[in-house]
């Protein structure tokens, strides 16, 4: 496993530190392989050094792009030399034994922070030196790769301690570190290309956001940056407010949800639902959505997944709110609803909605996609031996898509796909249960026959067995928990059917 080297080939964007290497191959008695800018500068060092085009009878082509692709190359780099057919083929195809490959990339962080454009950017997307990288270290039984001028220096007591042999512990310590560099420089070209995507996201290259009354508080700036008009035609209304876009998103968010389904209705306040209901009508369907909660739904946001007619809009006009969402009014409806000078009343274009979110962090931002599962029957597995009646499923299904569209940690319980209440962003989901439970009852909920879903599993069964007591029957969850099996028996134990999920739904 220790190799005396007679050979390298070198590669390298920065040539400093490279002079007392190629100094000590020449004592050594090392051929050495290079490619132009390398090469010319070993040989005014006065060092011989036989060109890769001599190898591959191939110049350099497409302006460097292509220098070192070629199989005689990677040949002389990927054989075994325990392997006979490799062995075979190096002789039949006159390709030379690589032993050492020392390669530094094009620096392409480096021209990215300078401010280059694209086309320099691009260009320095190194391609055959990360291929001669990786080529080099995942043979390290036989090859040992030097992957960056950092470690010039490592490298040359390596080789003048044992005169130009290396051992195969050698070997795999520079293949791991050449993974990293590998890794590390197609992550850094990840993120410039994700750059573009966030600065897409944000629309950022607009010259102005939109300049918001002001923020989160009066004593905030505030501003949007985005294409509002690409998703809404505003039809009446005073101006939104940095707190009514939020409100807005989260609303588009959850009757997404519902698109396809039967008429349904949600009220939502700082962010979360505090009514949802899906009927036969419209109208039905916001009269039973206000009974979730009418104190909330005070100045609330209002949206529907059908277009709102007469009946519903006069129910509507009744209530203060700051906006109302639907993708389409009835001329009538319309008429009724702009009987209120500031109430904000949008369509809701039918588009796509955004794959990706993006929020500030730390000193940074924080992208990620879309939580795009929705959980649907067939996804269910049934935990305990009561399965759900089909009337519960639906229910399930109606709370587990409002539940994705509550923050953490919350409870949802609903009851013949009517929301009768939710926790909300508590710290715990025992907290997040009891205060769903306590507002239902406030609101003359009755909760037997009820369900209840979680965004998370439950660490412990005492959620079940608060749920029980008030009545419910039937409960949705992603599992996961290493205690699961205590809620299970629980329920077992009381008649109540659970279905797991697999799939957790946070939302912070
Ligand atoms: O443009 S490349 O991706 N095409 C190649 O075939 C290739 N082979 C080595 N860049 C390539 N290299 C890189 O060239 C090395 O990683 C090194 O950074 C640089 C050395 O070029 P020169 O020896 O001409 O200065």
């Amino acid at each position: 496993t220790s190799k005396k080297a007679k050979s390298a080939l070198i590669s390298v964007f920065h040539k400093d530190g490279l002079e007392p290497i190629v100094k000590k191959f020449k004592e050594l008695g090392i051929t050495i392989y290079s490619t132009g800018g390398t090469e010319k500068f070993i040989k005014e060092l006065g060092i011989n050094v036989v060109p890769v085009e001599e190898v591959t009878d191939y110049p350099s082509i497409l302006g460097g792009r292509v220098k070192t692709l070629h199989p005689k190359v990677f040949g002389g780099i990927l054989n075994r030399q325990d392997n006979d057919g490799d062995i075979a083929q190096m002789e039949e195809f006159k390709i030379p034994q690589l032993d050492i490959v020392i390669v530094d990339l094009y620096p392409f962080e480096k021209t990215v922070a300078s401010g280059a454009s694209e086309q320099d950017i691009i260009e320095k997307i190194d391609i055959g030196g990360i291929s001669l990288i990786r080529a080099a270290a995942k043979n390290y039984k036989d090859v040992l790769c030097v992957s960056s001028m950092e470690d010039y220096a490592d490298f040359l007591e390596v080789i003048t301690a044992n005169n130009g042999t290396t051992t195969v512990a050698d070997r795999k310590r520079y293949a791991a570190k050449a993974f990293n560099i590998s890794s590390h420089y197609d992550t850094a070209i990840f993120n410039y290309f994700n750059q573009d995507h966030v600065e897409a996201v944000l629309k950022i290259s607009e010259p102005n956001g939109k300049v918001l009354r002001y923020g989160e508080n009066p004593h905030q700036k505030g501003f949007f940056f985005g294409d509002f008009d690409a998703m809404f035609t505003k039809l009446h209304g005073k101006e939104l407010s940095y707190n009514n876009l939020l409100d807005v998103d989260a609303a588009v968010n959850l009757i997404n949800e519902f698109k396809n389904d039967a008429p349904t209705f949600a009220i939502l306040k700082h962010n979360n639902a505090c009514g949802l209901a899906m009927r036969d009508t419209l109208h039905q369907a916001y009269v039973d959505a206000l009974a979730g909660d009418p104190v909330s739904a005070f100045g609330g946001v209002l949206i529907s997944n059908k277009e709102i007619d007469v009946a519903t809009a006069e129910e509507i006009h009744k209530l203060f709110c700051e906006v109302v969402i639907a993708p389409s009014y009835s001329e009538a409806a319309l008429q009724i609803l702009k009987g209120k000078k500031n109430r904000i009343i949008l369509i809701l274009k039918d588009i796509e909605l955004p794959e990706t979110s993006v929020r500030t962090c730390l000193n940074g931002v924080l992208v990620q996609d879309k939580d795009n599962i929705t959980d649907a029957i067939s996804d269910l597995s049934n935990a305990t031996t009561t399965s759900p009646t089909k009337n519960e499923l639906e229910d399930l299904i109606f709370a587990s898509k409002l539940c994705k569209h509550t923050k953490s940690n919350t409870i949802v319980l609903a009851k013949n796909k009517q929301l009768c209440a939710s926790g909300t962003g508590q710290t715990s989901r025992v907290d997040a249960l009891n205060q769903a439970i306590h507002k239902a009852q406030s609101f003359g909920f009755d909760l037997k026959g009820s369900v209840m879903a979680s965004d998370a599993f439950f660490p412990f069964p005492d959620c079940v067995e608060i749920a029980n007591k008030v009545g419910i029957t039937s409960v949705i969850q992603p599992g996961g928990s290493i205690k699961d099996q205590l809620s299970i028996d629980y329920c077992n134990e009381n008649d109540v059917s659970m279905v797991m999920t697999g799939t957790r739904h946070f939302k912070h």
